[in-house]
């Protein structure tokens, strides 16, 4: 008997593929809006700065994507999943990638986020956009809402996190540990969204386990839009830090208990998966140059990309949403 093909539609953010397609992705994102010549000069330049445009998102989905797969057949050779890529702003789109399910002949399929939290403005809209297209084209689909505390993803988050601390000298108790996600719109708190929720519950999960009680969550990568964002913004949070212990000179205060006098930071991106601009640029360039300006040591957790806890994770929530599935509706 032949096994049954269940497809995956595994969803990531996308990035562009070259330095002159970053017009077209920048206009996807800002829903059909091209940016401003200055806008566009800003994004591309950042491009620029992480290793002279080289687009490091792309190779590590496909890595991921790879990864997955071959988990999932490891784990349960009785069922032969199929991967495909279906990416938010670049090319294959997410309805590409449903589209190539169904012109395979695939009749059931999972789809799963490179994002562990769920917001209606992140996870919320890949889904909507897969299940659409799913629904015209007659393709049974379930989804994987979230999976912020699976156990495997805080494993490999814990290890991180003690790696990391290994890199500062003396006490860790002085480290300062900063849990950081993705800002987004300040409006999703009226819609009581589990975002910043799941975020907490990650952050105290990980600290937990670590043993570290000196942390605190702060945003990044906020949007420069009109409307308010989530804040307080990382950039921000290691400014007051720094400065709460220290005269207005700059000295550091002889009586600054531990809590005011931070001179060590480690950002831990937990809302993102894998190495990109977000974490390239904002975290590596932006914020390490503004602890050089502070004179601090900033450093930061290495991601998790092709980690096999992580791949594990995904293959785990992939298999029981879809053993889910199929109790739920017994053919
Ligand atoms: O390396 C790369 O090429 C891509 C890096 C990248 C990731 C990423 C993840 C998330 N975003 C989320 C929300 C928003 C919202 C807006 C927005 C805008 C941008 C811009 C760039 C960009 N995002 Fe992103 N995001 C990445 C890159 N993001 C570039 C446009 C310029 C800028 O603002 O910096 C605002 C859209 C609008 O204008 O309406 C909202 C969230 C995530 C994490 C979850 C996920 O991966 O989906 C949430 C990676």
């Amino acid at each position: 008997m032949s096994k049954q093909r269940i497809g995956v539609l595994v969803m990531s953010y996308g990035t562009p593929e070259s330095l002159d397609q970053v017009e077209a992705y920048y206009t996807h994102i800002r829903r059909g809006h091209p940016p401003t010549a200055e806008q566009l000069h800003e994004l591309t330049s950042r491009y620029e700065a992480i290793v002279g445009g080289f687009f490091p998102l792309r190779e590590n989905t496909n890595k991921q994507v790879q990864g997955l797969e071959a988990t999932l057949r490891q784990e349960h050779p009785e069922v032969e999943f199929v991967c495909y890529q279906g990416l938010k702003h670049a090319h294959p789109y997410i309805e590409d990638g449903v589209e190539q399910m169904v012109k395979d002949g695939i009749q059931e399929a999972v789809g799963v986020v490179l994002a562990p939290h769920y917001s209606v403005m992140s996870v919320g809209g890949y889904v909507k956009r897969a299940q659409d297209k799913a629904d015209e084209l007659g393709l049974k689909i379930s989804f994987v809402r979230d999976y912020h505390l699976h156990e495997k993803l805080i494993d490999a988050l814990q290890t991180r996190v003690e790696n990391a601390l290994g890199k500062f000298e003396g006490n860790r108790d002085e480290v300062r540990v900063m849990f950081t996600a993705h800002s987004l719109p300040a409006k999703i708190l009226e819609m009581k969204d589990p975002y910043p929720d799941q975020l907490q519950a990650t952050s105290k999960a990980i600290a937990d386990r670590v043993g570290i009680t000196n942390w605190q969550f702060g945003w990044q990568s906020a949007g420069q839009t009109a409307t308010p964002w989530l804040g307080p913004d990382i950039l921000d949070v290691m400014q007051t830090v720094v400065k709460a212990g220290r005269s207005p000179n700059g000295e550091l205060l002889a009586h600054a208990s531990r809590e005011e006098a931070v001179r060590k930071i480690l950002l831990c991106p937990i809302g993102f998966v894998s190495d990109h601009l977000e974490v390239l640029y904002d975290i590596d360039i932006e914020a390490q140059a503004l602890a050089k300006e502070l004179g601090i040591q900033l450093e930061r957790t290495e991601s998790l990309n092709t980690d096999p806890l992580y791949m594990e994770t995904l293959s785990d929530v992939v298999y029981k949403k879809w053993q889910e599935t199929k109790l739920a509706n017994p053919s």
